[in-house]
């Protein structure tokens, strides 16, 4: 079964979920706008724009969760929160010039307000901005583990483009892109708070993992969402990915049942110049007669659920049962 049911529920539903730690995203939210300080005001009204613009925060929330659930709450734990929204940040504004988004989280992306140079330039300092909190913050192990999710998600975006380019991607390339683009990122987010309580290497690396699983999961939800959601609720086009060709989990299931003319109709689809309604519609119908989005979502119900075990070695807590329900909400999620 397709998770798409009621679209209003999407943000109340997050937001109840993080009611008992409504005080630890207050100070996050605070966090990252004392940490927005430039001496050129335009760079700060810009970056203001864009983490005003009302993100998730998914990833900095599994930071401070992390590193509640292993001891520590000092405010390092909300600087290297504030580090992983910005390097996602930063990410989201460079992939919006390459991909010539119009639109973010609902409102004009930063590339159509101001054009790509500040787009790519604001995205820059986001970037700096989170290494100065690394080199500030001093520790090694976390240093590592940050910017080589860093390398992965620019590794993965590259891999994005160049297999999408040959129409040829598979599940197996599939899942390696968006382990690069998007999982690793969730991993370092969670395994920096376990490093900052100093826990050990077996719940270090249960919180690593739980990460992973879930940014997968958060991926597989978000490809399907490009296709089943309304542009109102996503914040952003739906049908994007089959505009701008990615060949996303959905699409490459239709590719493989697909008979000859409905895999030809999806190829003229993908290099077209514009997506009709038409198209997005038949491209649609082609993915839901061969349960693209029902493959989908059984694939990131299976890394839910090893999200879920992944947390086996930590005790029952607050914070433990918030990842639990933050696991069932990436794939529950309109947006
Ligand atoms: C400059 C660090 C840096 C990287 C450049 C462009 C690029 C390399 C990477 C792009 C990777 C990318 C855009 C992956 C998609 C990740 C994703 C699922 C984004 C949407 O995340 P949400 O839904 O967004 O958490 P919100 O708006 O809620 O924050």
């Amino acid at each position: 079964m397709v998770a798409i049911s009621n679209q209003d529920t999407n943000q109340t539903s997050l937001q109840s979920l993080l009611v008992p730690v409504k005080n630890e995203v207050s100070r996050l939210e605070a966090m990252m706008h004392s940490l927005l300080s430039s001496e050129v005001p335009f760079v700060r009204s810009v970056a203001e724009y864009i983490i005003d613009n009302g993100g998730k925060r998914v990833r900095p929330i599994l930071t401070v969760l992390g590193a509640k659930m292993s001891g520590y709450t000092e405010d390092r734990a909300y600087h290297m929160a504030a580090c992983i929204e910005f390097i996602h940040t930063a990410s989201l504004l460079h992939d919006d010039v390459i991909d010539n988004a119009k639109v973010r989280r609902g409102r004009p992306s930063a590339n159509a307000k101001w054009g790509n140079h500040v787009s790519v330039l604001v995205g820059d300092f986001f970037y700096c901005r989170a290494s100065q909190l690394l080199t500030a913050q001093g520790d090694l192990a976390i240093l590592k583990t940050v910017t080589d999710s860093i390398t992965a998600l620019t590794e993965g975006e590259v891999l994005e483009i160049v297999t999408n380019a040959e129409l040829k991607t598979t599940e197996q390339d599939y899942l390696k892109i968006i382990e690069f683009k998007t999982a690793k990122l969730f991993a370092a987010a969670c395994k920096v708070g376990g490093l900052l309580g100093k826990v050990s290497d077996e719940l270090v690396t249960g919180l690593e993992q739980y990460g992973y699983n879930l940014g997968m999961a958060f991926q597989l939800a978000d490809d399907a969402l490009d296709y089943l959601s309304s542009d109102d609720v996503l914040g952003k086009t739906t049908g994007t990915d089959l505009q701008e060709g990615k060949l996303t989990l959905p699409l490459i299931v239709a590719l493989q049942a697909g008979d000859e003319k409905e895999v030809q109709l999806i190829k003229n689809t993908l290099l077209a110049e514009r997506l009709e309604t038409t198209q997005f519609q038949d491209v649609h119908a082609i993915i839901k007669k061969y349960n693209g989005f029902e493959r989908t979502y059984e694939r990131a119900r299976w890394y839910v659920q090893k999200a879920k075990t992944s947390l086996n070695p930590f005790r029952q807590s607050l914070e433990k049962d918030i990842l639990f329900g933050l696991a069932d909400y990436v794939i529950q999620r309109n947006s």
